[in-house]
């Protein structure tokens, strides 16, 4: 028999094996000896109190099963997926608000390295919100828009900022179901309050809450978050770069970011290109400084400056198993606290960076964004420094592919039309002529439970020669680059013809790297534009359109597949369903959801009966709203309103050697 993969990627397997020779374990090896608990996989475990935990198990779990308290397994099902949701709107969240203080201490001149990078997004963000913004210096006009965001944490009646952001009849149905977050942490604490022992038992009742929580991370938490990055570090456009092991150099000094928070990232790269520290590298022995990422901190340095990303999750004690990572800077969110213990055994340096999260057996260099540049300054010394303890020590495997990363809603809005016609109708046009079938959102982790990355290719290849176009973030982005699909040439390879003519046309990839996990708020965004452009769904329902992820883990996760959901979106998440146990609660999120929100979310472990749910999706979507039947090869009539200008901005920036193309800030 084969022996059975535990990543799809061939370089993180050969590290691998690489290091099964040598007994170092990893994620891979550790979720091969834990087997995860069967009642709690499945969401039938209550442990809100200390009568229990209870568990319901049995043939008749559903209907006669009761905790101490008398709580049924729907109830508990429920409970555990609204906590899930609570816990990954707090972290995203929680990340958005430090992005708002950021943007509130630029403007006052607080924060001296951090400034106002495209005066374009404050504006347009301005006005959304209700600031005025004309004639006014523009620092003033961003601490506006920061405190106004801040209000959004803790208010307390209302509605957030962004909802009136959605198209007017997705607003109608949130407000028709009492889900408009009022404020972010309002809803997370109530969400707490809620599924703690005692309170709500309602299983409908909890889960219309989390809807509420989960939204408060999309249109809240998520979408200020992105919006504020772009404000300080410009909004993302076409950018060449490299993905996988492959992008550590044997003769440079390798730093890391690790994470999801870009603000020190954002110093740090600023800081490697600084002369007198590349003069302090060479004098050290190496040839230069190179900076690479992972997680979510890579794919925000990758999309606006082109920093090569060692791929997702799963990839990062791979990385350093290279024995090529100097210093593995890491700021929130997951990150392995395995790295600390296996950093011992090559030479890398681990450096907790957050006042947030410490990792026993790291070195702790607290950031601080009132001395930012300072800071950033002492973690690439510290990598350099390091650098001639490097060893031998290592698998030392090096592929790499190339990636074209950096689209933004601004610039896929931009790349239909040029500077002044920019819209999202040919996007529109080419989905009602049945060029493209629709449209996927391709997210989430990627999990050492199957072949890891795996169900990411999979169904990234079977989609686009089905002529979805795919728009991607989060690790489902690193997934795709490390295996070389963020190119054009994938589309010439392996899309179907519809989407090969529309990705030639423009010169795109066929799968669209957005960003970060917290840029999934740019697919609603861009749902939002295709329902005001007319032609399809006037509302982000009923689109041809779903979201997958499926490899998830986190909780993270689990929120933005509710805020999709509760948008208007099916999802379908891979792996065994959190809530498997309770046919009640499987039920509420599958068909209720789908009668009130037109969105769902799903859960099924079988890669080939997602694609056919997806593709099933579709259809009937494209059925709902007479369009055209797909049918590969043949489209209708459709407009193009590119000009020549814009496309010719689109192909420098796809060619190779080409350096940022596309739009510049001022035209943002
Ligand atoms: Ni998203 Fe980014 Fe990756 Fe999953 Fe973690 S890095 S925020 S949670 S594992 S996609």
């Amino acid at each position: 028999m084969d022996k059975v993969m535990k990543s799809a990627d061939i370089s993180a397997e050969r590290i691998l094996e690489w290091g099964e020779e040598r007994k170092i374990d990893t994620c891979f090896e550790r979720a091969e000896k834990l087997k995860p608990c069967p009642i709690g996989e499945t969401g039938a475990c209550c442990k809100v109190c200390h009568m229990g935990p209870c568990r319901l198990v049995g043939k008749n779990a559903e209907e006669e099963g009761r905790g101490v308290c008398g709580a049924q397994l729907p109830t508990i099902a429920a409970r555990n997926l609204v906590r899930m949701i609570a816990g990954g709107t707090a972290a995203h969240s929680d990340h958005a608000r430090d992005m708002a203080m950021t943007l509130l201490a630029a403007a006052t001149g607080e924060a001296k390295d951090f400034k106002i990078t495209d005066v374009k997004k404050l504006y347009r963000v301005a006005d959304i919100i209700g600031i005025e913004f004309e004639g006014r210096p523009v620092n003033d006009v961003a601490k506006d828009v920061a405190l106004k965001f801040i209000e959004d944490f803790g208010r307390q009646n209302g509605e957030i900022n962004y909802a009136k952001r959605a198209p007017k009849k997705t607003l109608e149905r949130w407000r028709k179901w009492g889900i408009v977050p009022r404020g972010i942490d309002r809803e997370v604490v109530e969400a707490m309050h809620r599924t703690s022992v005692g309170v709500d038992h309602d299983p409908d009742h909890l889960l219309t809450h989390g809807l509420k929580t989960a939204l408060a991370d999309g249109w809240g938490g998520c979408m200020v978050s992105t919006d504020i990055t772009d404000i300080l570090f410009g909004t993302p456009r076409p950018v060449k770069a490299e993905a996988s092991f492959g992008i550590f150099k044997e003769d440079e000094v390798n730093l890391v970011v690790h994470g999801h928070e870009p603000t020190l990232a954002e110093i740090i790269v600023d800081v490697t290109y600084d002369p007198k520290i590349i003069e302090y590298a060479k004098s050290r022995g190496a040839k230069g400084i190179n900076l690479g990422g992972m997680c979510c901190t890579a794919n925000e340095v990758l999309m606006r400056h082109g920093i090569p990303t060692a791929g997702g999750f799963t990839n990062q004690e791979l990385g350093i198993m290279t024995g090529l990572v100097d210093a593995l800077t890491v700021d929130v969110q997951c990150i392995m606290p395995a790295i600390a213990e296996l950093s011992k055994k090559f030479h890398t340096k681990i450096i907790t960076t957050s006042r947030k999260a410490m990792i026993p057996g790291a070195v702790h260099v607290e950031y601080d964004e009132h001395n930012a540049r300072e800071i950033a300054e002492k973690i690439v010394r510290m990598a350099i420094d390091n650098y001639p303890n490097r060893t031998k020590q290592g698998s030392h495997i090096t592929d790499k592919f190339p990636v074209i990363a950096g689209f933004s809603h601004e610039y896929i809005e931009y790349m239909q039309g040029g500077r002044w016609r920019g819209s999202f109708r040919p996007l529109n046009d080419a989905i009602m002529a049945g060029r493209i079938r629709g449209v996927v959102g391709l997210a989430g982790c990627d999990n050492p439970r199957v072949p890891s990355q795996g169900l990411h290719r999979y169904l990234a290849i079977e989609l686009i020669k089905n002529d979805v176009l795919i728009v991607s973030t989060g690790c489902g982005s690193a997934a795709c680059g490390t295996a070389g699909y963020l190119t054009p040439e994938m589309a010439l390879e392996n899309a179907g013809p519809g989407l090969r003519e529309v990705c030639e046309a423009i010169g795109i990839p066929p799968i669209l790297h957005l960003g970060a996990c917290v840029d999934n708020s740019r697919i609603l965004t861009i749902a939002t534009a295709m329902a005001a452009e007319g032609g399809l769904s006037d509302e982000i329902g009923g689109m041809p359109a779903v979201g997958i992820a499926p490899e998830w883990m986190s909780e993270k996760a689990i929120a933005i597949g509710c805020y999709f959901a509760a948008s208007g979106v099916p999802v379908i998440f891979g792996g065994e369903s959190p809530v498997g146990a309770s046919k009640e609660v499987t039920k509420i999120m599958t068909e209720v959801w789908f009668e009130r929100f037109m969105g769902a979310l799903h859960f099924e472990p079988d890669p080939e009966k997602m694609l056919a749910m997806t593709l099933d999706y579709i259809d009937k979507a494209r059925a709902n709203l007479k369009l055209r039947k797909y049918e590969p090869g043949k489209f209708g009539a459709e407009r193009v309103l590119m000009d020549m200008a814009a496309r010719r901005e689109i192909e420098r920036a796809a060619a190779p050697h080409a350096g940022v193309g596309g739009i510049n800030e001022s035209e943002n």
